[in-house]
């Protein structure tokens, strides 16, 4: 047996969700006995995705049409078989399909919704004066704004970029007219904001899923099992309430976490 036991060390990208997800998988792996650490928001999704094909980290918390579109670069949506295929030469997997699509939408304010008949993306090609805020990694994308602009030939040339987690309060105050927002974000349901129909059906399904490293299951068969054991149990709901815990109750990611497994323990 090996003098000092391995630790699982998983990772999460910089924003909300992705933390309490992460903090989640760090805590699923700890009860299941296993040594566990969470490097929290290391960085966009590029920047996570180099750090798990580099081995600095063994998982994190990732979704499907991000890993179609921004990381291997495909067309269409794939299934978990074909993902799985495609990963296999990095020395990765995924699996675990927790149970809830957090995809991007455009956002603005109802009443300047109102005001200019703004129902769906379409519409905002005769509104070239409206002032866009976006955030910094949607704004780069391959699924995100250079793409969404050429798919509905939109007018606004340079969108301002904006931290996702100011974009509610610049929309509110009236500093941008439209932003993109995660539909799991918790502050949709605290301002009044109209959501436009993706007309054209841009954007993918972005299902929320693990990438793990393949040495993993055989690594920490404990953590393993108790991970699988995650999938199916974060309906959209649930994982909207639990930002909400985060962002609009300042409980930290931990506890966030710790009361989603005592639930769910409890229920089981
Ligand atoms: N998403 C929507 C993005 C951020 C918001 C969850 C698809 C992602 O992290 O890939």
């Amino acid at each position: 047996t090996p003098a000092v036991a391995e630790t699982l060390v998983v990772g999460s990208k910089r924003f909300t969700e992705s933390y309490i997800l992460g903090e989640i998988v760090r805590q699923a792996a700890l009860r299941a006995g296993e040594r566990s650490v969470h490097r929290s928001g290391l960085g966009n999704t590029a920047i996570v995705f180099e750090a798990i094909k580099s081995g600095a980290i063994d998982i994190y918390p990732e979704y499907t049409g991000t890993l179609d579109r921004e990381i291997l670069g495909n067309p269409r949506s794939s299934s978990l078989v074909e993902l799985n295929r495609q990963l296999a030469r990095y020395g990765l997997g995924v699996g675990v399909p927790l149970g809830f699509n957090n995809t991007y939408a455009l956002a603005v304010r109802e009443d300047v919704a109102q005001q200019r008949g703004l129902r769906r993306i379409s519409d905002l090609s005769h509104h070239a004066d409206l002032r866009l805020g976006l955030s910094q990694e949607f704004l780069g994308r391959r699924d995100g704004w250079p793409g969404l602009r050429e798919a509905y030939g939109l007018p606004f040339p340079s969108p301002r970029g904006i931290d996702h987690g100011l974009a509610y309060v610049a929309l509110a105050t009236g500093q941008v007219d439209v932003i993109d927002v995660y539909t799991t974000d918790a502050k949709l349901a605290r301002y009044r904001l109209r959501l436009l129909e993706d007309d054209r059906h841009y954007f993918p399904a972005y299902e929320a899923v693990l990438v793990y490293r393949l040495d993993l299951p055989e690594r920490f068969p404990k953590a393993w099992r108790a991970l699988q054991s995650l999938a199916g149990t974060i309906p959209e709901p649930t994982m909207i309430r639990l930002n909400a815990e985060a962002e609009l109750q300042g409980k930290r990611f931990t506890e966030v976490a710790a009361g989603f497994l005592d639930g769910a323990a409890a229920a089981s």
